[in-house]
């Protein structure tokens, strides 16, 4: 039986949620609260020593990284339905896809969801208080996020996070030129990817770049993605 040790089914634990619905794989969840900061708790760092979620667990064995995650789902459960394409030269499209979307966007648009979210989560602690929470976070990159949330991100690093938003979304638009998914007919976890990040948050997030007159077809995909089962399957996942 496969355990996933996720949060909200947005962004990173939305990623492979929406993957488990998908290929209908069934799976045990596990609620990890980040506004209580349990992953940093003793207890979760001995399944992911980073502290981070999600993470999967198959066989005894602990998986993370999402998109390592995703193909590892692909990988180990050959029989379930494919969302990577068999054909080598779709794969590396799809590949590409999901190197830039983990590389580029995923955290321009978390620094904006960290300076809003995290940071109202960081601001409740007292400073006291959140020294012993940080004195707990493994990364030293993520301590450092904490703080700058709990401070505020600088206005510049913000429009540069927005900038970028707006250039991938631009990108999608030209890419759903070609079909209904990124990859054209196949749907594929490159989708799942961009959707997490940057798709069911889009025009509530970012109403500039999200808007019908900038990209009708991005937004016609996300009324896409929410109507498959899978996806509006794993949306509606909530704390126990
Ligand atoms: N690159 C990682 C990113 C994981 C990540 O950033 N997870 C966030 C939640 S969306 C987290 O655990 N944040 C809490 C923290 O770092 O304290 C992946 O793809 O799994």
């Amino acid at each position: 039986m496969i355990e996933l040790y996720h949060y909200v089914p947005v962004a990173n634990g939305g990623k492979v949620l929406m993957a488990l619905h998908e290929k209908e794989i069934p799976f045990r969840s596990h609620w990890i609260d980040l506004h209580a900061f349990e992953q940093h708790s003793p207890e979760y760092l001995e399944i992911n020593p980073e502290g981070q979620v999600p993470a999967l667990v198959h066989e005894g064995h602990v998986i993370t990284q999402t998109s390592v995650i995703n193909e590892y789902l692909e990988d180990a459960f050959p029989h379930s339905p494919p969302l990577r394409p068999s054909a080598p030269l779709e794969a590396a499209r799809m590949r590409q896809w999901n190197k830039y979307i983990d590389d580029v966007v995923m955290e321009a648009v978390s620094v904006h969801g960290w300076h809003t979210g995290a940071g109202q989560i960081a601001r409740g602690y007292s400073d006291e208080e959140f020294d012993i929470l940080m004195a707990r976070v493994p990364l030293e990159k993520q301590r450092i996020k904490w703080r700058q949330a709990r401070a505020g991100f600088a206005q510049e690093k913000l429009d540069d996070c927005t900038a970028k938003v707006a250039e991938a979304v631009a990108r999608v638009e030209q890419a759903l030129e070609q079909g209904p998914w990124l990859l054209g007919e196949f749907f594929s976890f490159a989708d799942i990817n961009f959707y997490a990040y940057c798709g069911g948050g889009l025009a509530r997030m970012f109403p500039q770049i999200g808007s019908s007159a900038t990209c009708p077809r991005v937004l016609e995909w996300v009324e896409r993605m929410e109507a498959r089962p899978g996806v509006a399957k794993a949306l509606a996942t909530s704390a126990p």
